[in-house]
């Protein structure tokens, strides 16, 4: 669809969207979209009766960071709780190892590449403007994009359209810089959500009023609580976007005691601190899926649970999975997903196929009768998988990271197919893919650590990946690296 058509299907949405409709109205509303699904947008796939949607996002949660996920370390009574009520994800992945190309994954259904959103706003040298030769480094960053464009249809207006009450509470990050101001273009207010707060870091702007939340978690779960009250009567989407466990890497002192105190601690895949993080996150869920029964709204709210791409390797050591943040190794993509809807997905139930944060955008409008028409969104709906009714089907996981990340080894791409992983890096391979080290290819089944790369030894398997990777780059318009004229041979 072109942007143009886009941007006419985004004003219609706007016209139409009712703040908060009550949910005997939004038959009616659904019937609109389907006829605005002929126009080529979305389909109405199927009436039903719309669920509540409360998504959690952690920030640089890793996958090994959750009871439910084997740490013996972490406590996440909460969050196993959701899980044992829903369906954990054991291959669920993010579009980006790092935060803002994710969250415009979610916001979209569409992968980074295509938004060429493909870094962290305003992200690492050089961080504004058109690309600057960085004379160092072997190749040129392109000229990606700075901001979510506000062209682009989020999942929030879809909703929104649906006559959902539209909540954003947390840690936006797709605007290009991170001084939020009511009405401003390219904040959450722009892009569907209603109800907005947005935090960031200590230290990177006001702190929290609430004494002892650096990482404005108590903020942040009050006013999702506040606002999951408010809406109890109407459908809404409650997006729960937290900063924590991200850096800075700090907790209160008895929190952090306990866990200092605890077996294991020594451990280097052990931090107290963030451990002490985990909880208080921890906690936030545990309030939000109390009030949900307090209303007794639980048996028509769709939980997700997800965290936007890997730990920081260095504190934290993400064992048994390679690398971490900013990585297209395991430890830096692959994250905890729960998602918990009663009378729908199974509870206790364990899903090992391979999913992606472009998914929920499709999952998401499905759950809402509709069906996502747009060729340029890359997610499919789970739905399937939630039902236990069917699989994906064949297709690949892909990514692209055209950036050199002050914690991340080299730019790159990577391509999963079943238990097979691809990942090119972009230095070496532009001298070409034969020389040694630009491919590494892992069977992850036998080696979900990604110590052994095959590559020489199945080098039809690794031409065919590398092959499908480069032409997916093409389809999606993914921006290439140059080679750096001013870099030293
Ligand atoms: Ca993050």
């Amino acid at each position: 669809m072109t942007l143009m058509v886009t941007a006419i299907m985004k004003t219609v949405c706007a016209v139409l969207s009712p703040r908060g409709l009550p949910r005997p109205l939004l038959a009616a509303v659904l019937a609109v979209l389907a006829v605005i699904g002929a126009a080529g947008w979305v389909n109405n796939a199927h009436a039903a009766d719309p669920p509540n949607i409360v998504f959690i996002l952690a920030d640089d949660q890793g996958w090994h960071q959750a009871g439910c996920y084997g740490s013996q370390f972490y406590e996440t009574p909460n969050i196993d709780r959701l899980a044992a009520a829903g369906m954990r994800f054991t291959d669920a992945y993010a579009a980006c190892p790092v935060c803002s190309p994710t969250r415009a994954s979610i916001m979209t259904g569409k992968y980074p590449a295509r938004l060429h959103l493909t870094d962290y706003l305003p992200g690492s040298p050089p961080k504004e403007g058109a690309p600057k030769p960085v004379t160092k480094e072997k190749l040129l960053t392109p000229d990606w994009a700075k901001q979510l464009p506000l062209a682009e249809i989020t999942i929030a207006e879809v909703l929104k359209s649906a006559g959902y009450a539209t909540g954003h509470f947390g840690k936006w990050h797709l605007n290009k810089d991170k001084r939020y101001r009511p009405g401003r273009p390219g904040d959450p207010g722009s892009q569907g959500f209603d109800d907005v707060l947005t935090t960031h870091k200590p230290g990177a702007g006001p702190k929290s009023r609430y004494d002892n939340d650096a990482h404005h978690v108590r903020e942040i779960t009050e006013r999702s609580l506040a606002f999951i009250g408010h809406n109890r009567d109407r459908p809404f989407f409650c997006y729960v976007t937290h900063n924590s466990i991200h850096r800075p890497v700090t907790e209160r002192e008895d929190l952090v005691a306990k866990y200092k105190a605890k077996k294991g601690a020594d451990r280097p895949e052990h931090n107290p601190v963030v451990a002490a993080m985990v909880e208080t996150l921890d906690r936030s869920v545990g309030e939000i899926l109390d009030r949900l029964d307090e209303l007794k709204l639980t048996d028509n709210t769709l939980v997700i649970y997800f965290s936007d791409n890997g730990c920081m390797w260095g504190p934290q050591v993400l064992k048994p999975l390679r690398g971490g943040k900013a990585q297209l190794y395991e430890g830096g993509i692959r994250e905890p997903l729960i998602v918990r809807w009663p009378g729908v997905v199974e509870p206790g139930s364990v899903c090992d196929t391979p999913v992606s944060s472009i998914d929920f955008f499709p999952t998401l409008a499905e759950c809402i009768g509709q069906k996502v028409t747009d060729p340029d969104v890359d997610g499919v709906s789970l739905l399937p998988l939630l039902r236990q009714s069917g699989g994906l089907g064949q297709r690949s996981l892909f990514w692209h990271y055209p950036h050199y990340h002050r914690f991340s080894m080299a730019p790159g791409g990577a391509v999963r197919r079943g238990r097979y992983k691809l990942i090119e890096w972009f230095e070496k391979s532009i001298d070409g893919i034969d020389t040694p080290g630009a491919l590494e290819l892992f069977d992850l089944d036998e080696d979900i650590s990604e110590q052994h790369n095959l590559a020489q030894q199945r080098p039809e398997l690794a031409q065919a990946l590398y092959q499908e990777l480069k032409e997916w780059r093409e389809r999606a318009g993914a921006q290439p690296m140059a080679r750096n004229p001013a870099a030293k041979r």
